[in-house]
C-alpha cells in the first residue's frame, strides 16, 4: 500500500500485479464531514461479518481505506480513524488504512484505485472507502465504487449542502444517520421530494435511517444494498459503471503521463526550437505541440 501510494517504480510494479487479479467489490460511503461516516463504518463492517455476506459477495474479511484529504499527515488521520472504529483494532478480520492526499503525483485519483486493487489481490473481497464528501475528487471517488452510499444527517440546510457537493447523483443508497435526533424524519421527507423530481432512472435510491452509534438501522443498509446489488446486475448498470471507472482511470494515467512527459520536454532540443519559432514567430503552438507529440 505504501508503494501504491507513493509516487516511483515501485509503484508501477505494484500496479502490474495487482490489475491482474479481479477487482474486489468496492461500497463507497461519504458525506459532509461529521456526519457519522466512521461510526457507521465501525458497525457496518462488524455486522457484514456475522452476516458473511452483502451484494452477492461472500466474505470472511472486510478492508477498509478512510480517505482523508485535508489531513496532510496521515499519521493524525490513522489516530482519529482509529478511535471512532475501535471495534475493529484487534479484530485480524478487518484492515483499516487511512489515505491522505500527499506523496502520489495524480493525488488521491491514482492512489485510491490503485490501493484498491491492492487489498483485492492480497484477499479482501469487499472495500469499504470512506471519504468525506467536500470536493469534487471525493465524491468523484466515492461514486467510483460499485455502490455508493451517501450519509445525510438531521440539521437545517445539511440535504442542501450535499446537493451543492454533487452527492446526491452518486448515491445508490441514502443513509440518514443520527436518527435519535428529532427531525430525521423530515431529512427522509426532503430526500424523498427530490428523489420524486429526479430524472427517471433504472433505480430509485432507497433511504436507511440509523443510529450509528447505536447499531440501529445497520441490518436495513446492509439489506439495502443486496436490493441495489440484484438490480444493478439485472439492469446491465454493474457492468456499465465498472467499464466506466476502468475508462475513467486509464484516462487519468494518460493525462498524467503525458503530463509527466510534456514536462520533461521542456529540455529537449525540439522543444527549445520549437520556443525559438514562436518567439519569431514562425510556428503556432498548436502544430508545436502536435509535432512535438508525434
Ligand atoms: N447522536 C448520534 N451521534 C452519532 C451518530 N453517529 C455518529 N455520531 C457521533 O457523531 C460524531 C462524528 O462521528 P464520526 O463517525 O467521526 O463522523 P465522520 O462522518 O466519520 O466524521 P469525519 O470523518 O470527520 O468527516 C461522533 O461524536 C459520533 O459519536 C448517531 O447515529 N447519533
Ligand atoms: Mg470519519
Amino acid at each position: 500500500l505504501t508503494y501504491a501510494e507513493t509516487d516511483g517504480p515501485q509503484q508501477r510494479e505494484v500496479a502490474a500485479l495487482v490489475y491482474r487479479t479481479p477487482a474486489p467489490y468496492v461500497i463507497g460511503i461519504t458525506g459532509p464531514p461529521g456526519a457519522g461516516k466512521s461510526t457507521l463504518t465501525d458497525a457496518f463492517v462488524a455486522h457484514l461479518l456475522e452476516r458473511g455476506r452483502v451484494a452477492g459477495v461472500a466474505l470472511d474479511r472486510v478492508a477498509v481505506l478512510a480517505v482523508d484529504p485535508s489531513s496532510p499527515f496521515t499519521g493524525g488521520a490513522i489516530l482519529g480513524d482509529r478511535v471512532r472504529m475501535q471495534r475493529h483494532s484487534t479484530d485480524e478480520r478487518v484492515f483499516i488504512r487511512s489515505m491522505a492526499t500527499r506523496g502520489h503525483l495524480g493525488g488521491l485519483s491514482l492512489a485510491v484505485p490503485d490501493a484498491i486493487r491492492v487489498l483485492g489481490a492480497v484477499g479482501y473481497p469487499l472495500v469499504v472507502v470512506e471519504t468525506v464528501g467536500v470536493g469534487q475528487m471525493e465524491v468523484e471517488i466515492a461514486g467510483a465504487a460499485d455502490a455508493t452510499i451517501v450519509v445525510a444527517i438531521p440539521g437545517a440546510g445539511d440535504s442542501m449542502q450535499a446537493n451543492k457537493a454533487g452527492l446526491l447523483e452518486v448515491a445508490d443508497v441514502f443513509v440518514v444517520n443520527k436518527a435519535d435526533r428529532p427531525d430525521a424524519s423530515s431529512v427522509v421527507r426532503d430526500l424523498e421530494q427530490m428523489l420524486d423530481l429526479g430524472l427517471s432512472s433504472d433505480w430509485r435510491p432507497s433511504i436507511v435511517t440509523t443510529v450509528a452509534t447505536t447499531d440501529t438501522g445497520i441490518a436495513q443498509l446492509a439489506d439495502a444494498l443486496d436490493d441495489f446489488a440484484i438490480a444493478a446486475s439485472e439492469t446491465g448498470r454493474a457492468t456499465t459503471r465498472r467499464t466506466r471507472r476502468a475508462s475513467v482511470a486509464l484516462q487519468r494515467v494518460l493525462s498524467v503521463t503525458l503530463a509527466r512527459r510534456a514536462h520533461a520536454m521542456a529540455q529537449d532540443p525540439v522543444f527549445v526550437g520549437a520556443v525559438e519559432a514562436l518567439l519569431d514567430d514562425r510556428l503556432d503552438p498548436y502544430t508545436a505541440a502536435e509535432s512535438l507529440l508525434q
